[in-house]
């Protein structure tokens, strides 16, 4: 779905579930985005996903945090691969529209974060799961999660021009080195990470670091050498695949 698209079904919505990823919450949130929720007078709830791959003090204080700082109605915990956190969710959305009130809920978020995810747990937990409704786009499907809150199949993925640079880069990386660099650094600074358990070593920013890593897993170039490239990509493939953990706010 490209971008105008989304904004088209925000505007349609009544409601959009913006998804962050626990590991770093606070800058996966998008103040643009949510400038634009505000302009369209649409209410928001940040669902922060993958809630298993951070301590718990950690996740508690993030929400506490984001529920000052946002304008979002609501921050909710989740992990779509644990199925924990669909009650609560949907307990807090239907305090807002009530019994009665029909609701039509769009899913956003930047990539990886847990769209698929999140609407495949909550679609599971239905007993209808997917019901089209009569005069909207053909082959548009909508989830029904709870009395008469309906959501949106098709999550939208929030643009690069939308992320800030690290992220941009990170999310959508042409240079997988530099990227890996970036991710390395953020992983120095966190609170906490498993990366010593994963490799072995200290997180640093430096090319010797994925040399090290290279090395781990046999990566080599013809002639012996450490292959660096394959080394940053592994390192951003087990953080997008969630191997990987670190967190900071
Ligand atoms: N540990 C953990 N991993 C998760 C969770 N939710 C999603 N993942 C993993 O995160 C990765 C991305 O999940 P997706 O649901 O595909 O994310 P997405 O936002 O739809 O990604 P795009 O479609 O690429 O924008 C996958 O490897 C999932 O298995 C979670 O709650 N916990
Ligand atoms: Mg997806």
């Amino acid at each position: 779905m490209n971008w105008k698209t989304v904004i088209g079904e925000i505007r349609n919505s009544d409601g959009v579930l913006e998804v962050v990823d626990a590991r770093c919450p606070n800058e996966f949130r998008s103040r643009k985005l949510e400038e634009i929720f505000e302009d369209l007078n649409k209410p928001f709830w940040i669902v922060i996903n993958k809630v298993d791959l951070v301590p718990k003090e950690f996740a508690d204080r993030c929400k506490r945090i984001l529920k000052e700082q946002s304008g979002a109605v609501d921050v909710v915990h989740v992990s779509s691969k644990k199925f924990y956190g669909f009650w609560i969710l949907r307990r807090s959305l239907k305090k807002y529209f009530g019994r009665d009130r029909k609701a039509k809920l769009v899913v956003v978020g930047f990539p990886n974060v847990g769209k698929s995810s999140l609407i495949n747990m909550l679609a599971q937990s239905t007993v209808v799961s997917a019901a089209p409704i009569p005069g909207h786009t053909k082959g548009k499907q909508w989830i029904r999660i709870s009395g008469k809150l309906l959501l949106s199949d098709t999550p939208g993925v929030i643009p690069k021009e939308f992320a800030s640079r690290d992220w941009a880069k990170i999310l959508f990386p042409d240079d997988v080195e530099e990227s890996a660099f970036i991710l390395l650094e953020k992983i120095k600074n966190a609170e906490g990470t498993n990366f010593r358990e994963l490799y072995g070593i200290e997180p640093e920013p430096d090319e010797e670091t994925l040399k090290k890593i290279a090395l781990k897993f046999g990566f080599l170039r013809k002639g012996g050498e450490a292959d660096t490239h394959r080394a940053a990509t592994r390192l951003l493939n087990d953080w997008n695949n969630c191997k990987l953990t670190a967190w900071w706010l």
